[in-house]
């Protein structure tokens, strides 16, 4: 700090030093200038802080530019990653099954940076991620390793082992989508899903194009996630259309927690109407297991 300096200088240049961000920091600086003393000897000193300010500013529209076109995405709660080589037919395969219109396009590498869409089913919004081909630049192993279900996207049967030795998540479920059935006859068909059973792969054969196999597709998403849905409502008010998902074997108490953090201490008792009641509009506790399907009203203090 130099001499003479006031009262808001110091204030400005703790939280220079406090700052996280560049963009915290760019504004301390500032204020440092602002409240920096300016009398004659004092003027190397306010020289470095405005080259300092120029030199972030810089950084700042750097990093901006860097992560543009960069999608983040925001894990969604039930989640399926679409996993391949070019061609295969993923983004086909993200429009037949959702809102998204991603690019589609025969001459290969079409897809560059991640695209996602929502896939409405059962009541639940299952996320769907489109990725860039496996092995191509843009390829995101992290948001793989991070999902729930993995759909691997082929169209030749030799490419199943090919892209399942490329993964590295072994914990998410793996659903092997065999794409473009539409392009062979009956007999061959009929071979390539006998050698699918053979292998004792999860798998569905499908047409995006001619929207073939697309429901069995989707049953086959949603029971990758083993889950449970619960449908709540306040009394007196008509359940919520959306259901709460929660893990088999939860309890009335842990349900209550994912609505809201320390909700369940505010709960005198609930009424259950579903396949975990005894009858309908049982009374239940805290420790009362739910079951999928439940329909449950909360009575608070
Ligand atoms: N016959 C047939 N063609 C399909 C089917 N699904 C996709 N295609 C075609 O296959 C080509 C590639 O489709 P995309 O959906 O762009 O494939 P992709 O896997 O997203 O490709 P990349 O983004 O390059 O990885 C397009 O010409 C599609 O029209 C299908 O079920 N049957
Ligand atoms: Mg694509």
């Amino acid at each position: 700090m130099p001499i003479n300096a006031s009262f808001e200088y110091a204030k400005a240049e703790e939280k220079y030093y406090a700052a996280k961000t560049d963009e915290e920091r760019l504004k301390a600086l500032e204020e440092m200038l602002r409240s920096a003393p300016a009398h004659k000897g004092s003027e190397k000193f306010r020289g470095d802080i405005r080259l300092k300010i120029k030199k972030l500013r810089e950084a700042i529209v750097k990093s901006k530019k860097a992560s543009k076109g960069k999608k983040g995405i925001k894990k969604g709660e039930l989640q399926a990653v679409l996993v391949g080589l070019t061609n295969s037919g993923k983004s086909s395969i993200l429009k037949s099954l959702t809102n998204a219109d991603p690019k589609i396009a025969s001459y290969g590498f079409t897809t560059t940076e991640p695209e996602i869409g929502t896939l409405n089913y059962s009541g639940c919004n299952i996320q769907i991620v489109d990725l860039p081909p496996i092995a191509s630049i843009g390829f995101n192993h992290g948001i793989v390793n991070n999902s729930d279900t993995i759909l691997v996207v082929v169209e030749k049967l030799h490419e199943i082992e090919e892209i399942l030795n490329n993964l590295r998540n072994k914990k998410a479920k793996q659903i092997i989508v065999f794409n473009k059935i539409d392009l062979y006859d009956e007999n061959t068909k009929r071979k390539i899903i006998e050698t699918l059973k053979t292998k004792k792969y999860n798998f569905v054969a499908i047409s995006a194009e001619k929207k073939e196999n697309l429901e069995d597709l989707k049953e086959k998403i949603f029971k990758s996630f083993n889950i449970i849905r619960i449908y709540t409502h306040q009394p007196g008010k008509k359940e919520d259309d959306v259901p709460v998902i929660m893990p088999p074997d939860s309890t009335l108490e842990q349900l209550a927690e994912k609505i809201l953090h320390e909700y369940s201490k505010k709960i005198k008792y609930a009424k259950v109407w579903g396949p975990s009641s005894k009858f309908a509009g049982q009374k239940i506790g805290l420790k009362h297991i739910v079951k999928d399907k439940d329909i449950i009203e909360f009575y608070t203090e």
